[in-house]
C-alpha cells in the first residue's frame, strides 16, 4: 500500500500524524513533528475503525426492502435492517433513482447532503454524491453553511465578499506588531482552533494569541464563557446576556459618535450611508437613542463599562473580531453588520493588526499568514437544476412542498422531495429541533446515507452505504487554507465491505449507464494525480513550485512557503480604494445598504440594528436558562463521539453542562448529578458541571452527543433536540442555535 519506504502519513482537519500499523490494524498515531500543539482529537478514532459501531456492509432497512419505497417510513430509527450485496444494493438504487426521476423530476431528489466529512482533497464524499447525480441531471442543492450563513449573505452586501476576506484575515504576525486592543466578541478559544477545514499541518492559534500578549495587546474577551480565552493572558471578561451583541455594539457606536470620536474622513473616503445610521443611533425616529445606557439595559453590562470600552477603542489600535457563533442566533446578520460599522467608525479597516476579522475564534486558518492558492478540486460538474434551499430550511423545505421562502431578496417555492441522500454530514447532529426534524424526516419515500459508523443519521435511513475512513483509502490533503500539503497514505484494508464514496458512486453510476461521464475514464488514483498536477500548474501561475507527483508521495509532505509579509485584510482598498473598489454597488464599504433596504424586510432593514432575539434572557420567564451549544473540544461535531477521547470524558454516558453556582444553588442541583435540560421542544440528560466561569443565567453544553432518542428526550446529551429551527431573518435564513431558553431541574 506504501509505494515508499516511508512511514505512513495521515491528515484530518484536526491535524496530521504518522500512521502505526500492527497486522492490518491501526495501533498508534503519533505526533507531526512540524505541529508544535497538535491535538489529541486524533486519537479517538482508533478503537472505533473496527467493532459494534462500525457498518460493514450494506444494509436496507427492513420495512423499505419487503414493501418498497415509502413503506412503513414512519419506522425510520426503529426498524432492523437487512444486510444486501453491493450488486444487490446497486440494483435497488438505480431502479428507484429511475423511479423518482421518470415520476418527479431530478428536482424531487434532495441531496445538499451539507456537513464536514473527512479532510482529502479527492475523496470528499459531497463531491463525490453531486458530481455522480449531475451526471443522471442534478438534483435540489442547498446554500450556504451552517457556521455562518448569516454572514454569508449579508457581509457581500457590505463588503462585496464574506468567504474572500476570511481566506485573507489579518495574520497573527500582524496582530503582534502592530494591535493594541483585540475586542473578541466570542473569544478565541483554543478549543476550536485545533480544526481547520480539509486538513491541519501546524496549530498556530495558540502561539499567535501567546505571542500577541508577549507583544502587549489587551484581549477584551465577551462572552457567556471565561474559557473563550486562553488563560495566562491576563485577558478583561465582560459577559453580556447572550444575542445581544449588537445592542452592545450600537452602544459603543453611539457613545464614539456622541463624543466625537468616529473617524469621518474614513466614513467619506471609504464608506456610504453613515448618515442613515447616525439617525437611527439619534433615534431620530423612533425617538430611541441607542446610547451606552440604552444598550446596558438589554446586554446587562454597567453603561460606563461600555463607554469605557468604546473610548478605549478609539484611542488603541483595535481590532475586532467577531465570533462566526455570533451569526447562529436570531437576526445574526446584525452582529456582523454591526461590527463592521463599528470598524469602519474606528477608522483604522485596512491597518496592520487592526480593523475588523470574522472568526479568529472558529478555525487554525484564520490569523494563519499562508498562501493563498486555488488548488484543482475534484470537479462536480454542473447541476442542471435550479432548485435549492438555503441550507438551514431542510424541515421547513420536507414539511411543507410548494410553499414559499424568501431568501436574499427574492421568493422560492419548497421543492416536492422524495428522496434524501446524504453523504459526509449528519443533520441528526447539526439541525435544530431535531424532534420536529424526526418527524419531517419520515416524509421522503426513500432516504440514502453513506456512512461508516452507526449514528443517528444512519439509523434513520432507509439504504446504508458502508464508506471506508481515511486509513482505508489513500488521498492527497491539500486545502487552500493551509501551508502543508499531506500525502494520505491507505494504512489498512477497507474494514468489511466498506466501499470509498468514490467506490460506491461508480458501481451505482455502472448500473446507470453514465460510468464513463462519471470517472471521465481515470481511476481514483489517476484521479489523484490529475488534482495534483492541475493544482501544480495554479500555483506555479502564482509563482509557488510544488513539487513533482513522486517526489512528494516520496517525501510524505511539503511546506508551501510564507508569503514575505503579514496578511492585512483590506490593505489594498485602504491604500487605493479607486483602484481597489470593493465588489459592493458603490465599490465602498456599505454602512445604509440601498439594495438590502429595498428587499423591504422588517427582520433586515437597510443598516444594521438591534431586534430582540427569538428567545434571551430580556424575555425569561423565571426560571428559565439561556442555553449556548457551543463546539466540542474533544471532538468535530458528531465525528468521534463514540471513540475513546469523547467517550473519556462522559464516565457517565451524559454530556457535561456547565451552570453558575448561583443558577445551581436556586435549584437545588449539585456538581455530578445528572439533570434534564427541557422546553417546550424537548429535552436532553447531561451530568452537572458548576463553575463561576460562566455568566450566571446561562448554561454551556456542547455539540456533538450522538442523538439518541427516548421520545423527544436524548438519552446521551444531543442540544439540538432544544435548539429553535427559525431562520436568522428572510435575508439569509441562517440557523439559530445559540438563541434559546431552556429550563434545568434533577432528571
Ligand atoms: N446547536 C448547535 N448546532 C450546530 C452548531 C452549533 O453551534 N450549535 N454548529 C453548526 C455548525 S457550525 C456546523 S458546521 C454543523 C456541523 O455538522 P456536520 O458537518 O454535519 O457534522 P459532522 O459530525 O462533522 O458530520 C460529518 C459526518 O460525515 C461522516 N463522515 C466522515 N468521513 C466520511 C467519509 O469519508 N465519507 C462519508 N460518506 N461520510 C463521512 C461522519 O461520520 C459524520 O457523520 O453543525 C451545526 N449545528
Ligand atoms: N474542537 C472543535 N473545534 C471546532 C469545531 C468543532 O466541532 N470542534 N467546529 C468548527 C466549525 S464547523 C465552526 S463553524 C467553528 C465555529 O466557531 P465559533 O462559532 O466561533 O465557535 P463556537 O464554539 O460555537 O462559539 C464561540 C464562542 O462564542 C460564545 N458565544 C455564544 N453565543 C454568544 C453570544 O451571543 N455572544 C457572545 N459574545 N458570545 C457568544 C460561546 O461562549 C462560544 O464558546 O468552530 C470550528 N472548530
Ligand atoms: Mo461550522
Amino acid at each position: 500500500m506504501n509505494p515508499t519506504n516511508r512511514e505512513l502519513l495521515t491528515s484530518s482537519h484536526w491535524g496530521t500524524y504518522w500512521v502505526d500499523v500492527d497486522d492490518d490494524r491501526v495501533t498508534a498515531l503519533r505526533d507531526f513533528g512540524e505541529d508544535q500543539d497538535p491535538s489529541p482529537i486524533g486519537q479517538g478514532i482508533i478503537d472505533v475503525l473496527s467493532g459494534p459501531t462500525r457498518i460493514t456492509t450494506p444494509m436496507v432497512r427492513k420495512g423499505w426492502l419487503e414493501g418498497g419505497a415509502g413503506a412503513a417510513r414512519e419506522k425510520r430509527g426503529q426498524e432492523d435492517f437487512v444486510a444486501v450485496t453491493w450488486d444487490e444494493v446497486n440494483q435497488l438504487l438505480a431502479d428507484e433513482l429511475s423511479r423518482v426521476r421518470r415520476d418527479y423530476g431530478n428536482r424531487a431528489i434532495y441531496a445538499g447532503s451539507y456537513g464536514w466529512a473527512s479532510a482529502g482533497r479527492f475523496h470528499h464524499a459531497q463531491s463525490q454524491l453531486k458530481r455522480f447525480l449531475n451526471c443522471i441531471g442534478g438534483c435540489t442543492s442547498s446554500k450556504n453553511a451552517y457556521s455562518y450563513a448569516a454572514a454569508e449573505v449579508v457581509v457581500p452586501h457590505v463588503l462585496g465578499t464574506f468567504r474572500g476576506f476570511i481566506d485573507a484575515s489579518t495574520s497573527w504576525e500582524s496582530i503582534a506588531s502592530d494591535c493594541d486592543l483585540f475586542v473578541a466578541f466570542g473569544g478565541v478559544p483554543l478549543k476550536n482552533g485545533q480544526i481547520s477545514q480539509g486538513g491541519t499541518g501546524a496549530h498556530v492559534q495558540k502561539a499567535g494569541v501567546s505571542a500577541a500578549y508577549k507583544a502587549g495587546v489587551q484581549f477584551v474577551n465577551i462572552s457567556p464563557l471565561r474559557s473563550d480565552v486562553m488563560d495566562g493572558i491576563n485577558a478583561e471578561w465582560l459577559a453580556p446576556r447572550p444575542s445581544t451583541d449588537a445592542a452592545l455594539m450600537l452602544g459603543l457606536a453611539h457613545t464614539l459618535m456622541v463624543e466625537a470620536l468616529h473617524d469621518q474622513a474614513f466614513l467619506n473616503r471609504y464608506t456610504v450611508g453613515f448618515e442613515r445610521f447616525a439617525a437611527y443611533l439619534a433615534g431620530q425616529q423612533d425617538g430611541i437613542a441607542k446610547s451606552a445606557d440604552w444598550a446596558a439595559d438589554i446586554c446587562a453590562l454597567p453603561a460606563d463599562t461600555i463607554r469605557d470600552l468604546a473610548r478605549r477603542m478609539a484611542k488603541s489600535r483595535t481590532m475586532i473580531s467577531v465570533a462566526w457563533a455570533l451569526t447562529r442566533q436570531d437576526h445574526g446578520e446584525q452582529p456582523y453588520w454591526a461590527a463592521i460599522t463599528l470598524a469602519a467608525m474606528l477608522g483604522q479597516i485596512g491597518l496592520p493588526g487592526a480593523g475588523i476579522g470574522f472568526g479568529y475564534s472558529a478555525v487554525n486558518n484564520i490569523g494563519l499568514n499562508r498562501q493563498q492558492i486555488d488548488y484543482a478540486s475534484f470537479p462536480q460538474g454542473k447541476n442542471p437544476v435550479d432548485d435549492f434551499i438555503p441550507v438551514a430550511r431542510l424541515t421547513d423545505m420536507l414539511e411543507n412542498p410548494g410553499g414559499r421562502f424568501d431568501y436574499d431578496g427574492q421568493s422560492y417555492e419548497y421543492p416536492d422531495i422524495r428522496l434524501v441522500w446524504w453523504a459526509g454530514g449528519n443533520p441528526f447532529h447539526h439541525h435544530q429541533d431535531l424532534n420536529r426534524m424526526r418527524g419531517a424526516w419520515a416524509k421522503p419515500e426513500t432516504i440514502i446515507v453513506n456512512e461508516w459508523c452507526w449514528n443517528a443519521l444512519a439509523k434513520h435511513a432507509d439504504i446504508v452505504l458502508p464508506c471506508t475512513t481515511t486509513f482505508e483509502r489513500s488521498d492527497i490533503a491539500m486545502s487552500p487554507k493551509d501551508p502543508y500539503l499531506v500525502v494520505m497514505d491507505q494504512a489498512i484494508k477497507p474494514i468489511g465491505q466498506a466501499r470509498d464514496d468514490h467506490q460506491i458512486m461508480c458501481g451505482i453510476a455502472a448500473k446507470l449507464g453514465v460510468q464513463e461521464a462519471f470517472t471521465e475514464g481515470r481511476s481514483a488514483a489517476e484521479w489523484q494525480r490529475w488534482i495534483w498536477d492541475d493544482s501544480r500548474q495554479r500555483a506555479s501561475q502564482d509563482g509557488i513550485e510544488l513539487p513533482d507527483w513522486d517526489s512528494f508521495q516520496q517525501n510524505g509532505w511539503f511546506k508551501v512557503p510564507e508569503p514575505n509579509k503579514p496578511t492585512v485584510m483590506m490593505e489594498e482598498f485602504r491604500n487605493n480604494p479607486d483602484a481597489n473598489p470593493l465588489a459592493t454597488p458603490s465599490g465602498k464599504i456599505e454602512i445604509f445598504s440601498e439594495k438590502i433596504a429595498s428587499f423591504g424586510y422588517d427582520d433586515c432593514p437597510g443598516h444594521a440594528v438591534w431586534l430582540e432575539p427569538f428567545e434571551w434572557l430580556g424575555r425569561a420567564k423565571p426560571d428559565q436558562l439561556h442555553m449556548i451549544s457551543n463546539q466540542p473540544h474533544n471532538k468535530l461535531h458528531s465525528q468521534l463521539d463514540h471513540g475513546s477521547v469523547s467517550e473519556g470524558d462522559r464516565p457517565h454516558g451524559v454530556e457535561p453542562v456547565t451552570m453558575h453556582p448561583a443558577d445551581a444553588n436556586a435549584r437545588n442541583l449539585s456538581a455530578g448529578q445528572i439533570v434534564c435540560i427541557h422546553n417546550i421542544r424537548g429535552a436532553c440528560f447531561a451530568e452537572l458541571n458548576i463553575s463561576a466561569d460562566i455568566r450566571p443565567g446561562v448554561i454551556q453544553i456542547a455539540t456533538g452527543a450522538w442523538y439518541d432518542p427516548d421520545g423527544n428526550t436524548c438519552r446521551k446529551g444531543n442540544p439540538n433536540t432544544l435548539t429553535p429551527d427559525k431562520g436568522t431573518s428572510a435575508l439569509a435564513q441562517g440557523p439559530i442555535a445559540h438563541s434559546c431558553l431552556v429550563s434545568v431541574s434533577l432528571r
